[in-house]
Formats: C-alpha cells, sequence, structure tokens
C-alpha cells in the first residue's frame, strides 16, 4: 500500500510572530522533517491567497476572528495572512521543502476560501490533489502540520469522504483552538472514520 505524509501550511503566518501565529506552530517542524523519511510520498499544502481575498476581515471592513456568510456558507474572517509572494506565505525555513514531491497551492481563488488540501469551501471545486494520489496509487494518507482544527480536519474530512485511509499525527500538528474548533474538529475527523493517532 502507497503511503504519503501530507504536510498541511507549514508557513511563516501561520508559525509565531506569523500574521496568524498557532501557538507552537514552529515546534512540529523538526519532528515532521523526521517523518519524512517513513513515507512513499511527501506532499506539502501552502496556502496563497491573493491580497484582498474574502476569506480577510480587511476585506469586509470586519474584525479579524468573526464569522460573515458567503454564497457557499459561514467563513471566518481571518486577518491576512499567507498573501501571495510575501514571506508570511512562505514555508518555515527549517521545514524539509527539498523533500516534497509535489507542492499544492489553495487559496489562489479570490471569492472562494480553501481550507481543505482536496475542495475549496464551496465542498466542490477540486484542487486536483485527488487525482494526483490516485494516479500514483496511494490510497494511506498521514496528515500532520497546521491548523488542526481548520486546514488539517477538512483535509482529513474529506480525504476520508473520497476513500483514502487517513490518519492525523496529533503530536505533529497545532491548533487555532477558536471558539471551541479543535473540539468540533476532533468530533467531526472522528465521526468521518479519521483515525487520530
Ligand atoms: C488556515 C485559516 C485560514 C489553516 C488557513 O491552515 O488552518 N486557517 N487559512
Ligand atoms: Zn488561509
Amino acid at each position: 500500500m502507497t503511503h504519503a505524509l501530507i504536510v498541511i501550511d507549514v508557513q511563516n503566518d501561520f508559525c509565531p510572530g506569523g500574521a496568524l501565529a498557532v501557538a507552537g506552530g514552529d515546534q512540529i517542524v523538526a519532528g515532521i522533517n523526521d517523518a519524512m523519511d517513513d513515507f512513499d510520498a511527501v506532499v506539502l499544502t501552502q496556502d496563497w491567497h491573493p491580497a484582498g481575498h474574502s476569506s480577510f476581515a480587511s476585506s469586509h471592513d470586519a474584525a479579524p476572528m468573526t464569522l460573515t456568510q458567503m454564497p457557499y456558507g459561514p467563513q471566518v474572517l481571518w486577518p491576512d495572512h499567507c498573501v501571495q509572494g510575501t514571506d508570511g506565505a512562505q514555508f518555515h525555513a527549517g521545514l524539509a521543502v527539498d523533500r516534497a514531491d509535489l507542492i499544492i497551492r489553495k487559496g489562489y481563488n479570490p471569492a472562494i476560501d480553501s481550507y481543505s488540501a482536496f475542495f475549496e469551501n464551496d465542498q466542490k471545486t477540486p484542487t486536483g490533489l485527488k487525482g494526483y494520489l490516485r494516479t500514483r496509487q496511494i490510497s494511506k494518507l498521514t496528515l500532520v502540520g497546521l491548523a488542526t482544527d481548520f486546514c488539517v480536519h477538512y483535509s482529513a474530512v474529506d480525504a476520508a469522504k473520497l476513500g483514502f485511509d487517513v490518519t492525523v499525527q496529533v503530536d505533529l500538528c497545532r491548533a487555532i483552538d477558536f471558539d471551541g474548533s479543535l473540539a468540533s474538529a476532533t468530533q467531526a475527523m472522528t465521526a468521518a472514520g479519521v483515525t487520530l493517532a
């Protein structure tokens, strides 16, 4: 069975000092690098928003970390983060980026956010990752990275729905934990058949 490590959004803006810093986000980098040796394939995802993205509170004259209604459903409004070409959008300098077989970007559509590495937040626009994995005969995925309760969560649930055998290695993830989001993410991942290791 071909087993891939999917490393979600280990980028400067999600690490301490970044625009949407996740507590301890940088603490997982060395462990992720070490884990890469144990997999047949390594995929990195990169949150990659155009300036003025619709998921940014600044685009709505709203306060960050509030909710808005988008045509595709509720959306948390974030501080500006991972803007294409900025230092904040770059991978953490310690991440072994050279080990990646594939780097997949998401969130580049100005009108739709994309937490999941598989589908945008409308839950139907594909990123192409499913096709890549299937054509490489990869059926088993281990997810690590940032943030547990958003991009790792949505990626894991989508992967399970698509029929992949999915594990989230929680010691190599860190959470935003906003308004109970970690507890609900844990529940949703478990309900979807994701193994939390
Ligand atoms: C993420 C919020 C906004 C994540 C990305 O990587 O979890 N969270 N964009
Ligand atoms: Zn984002």
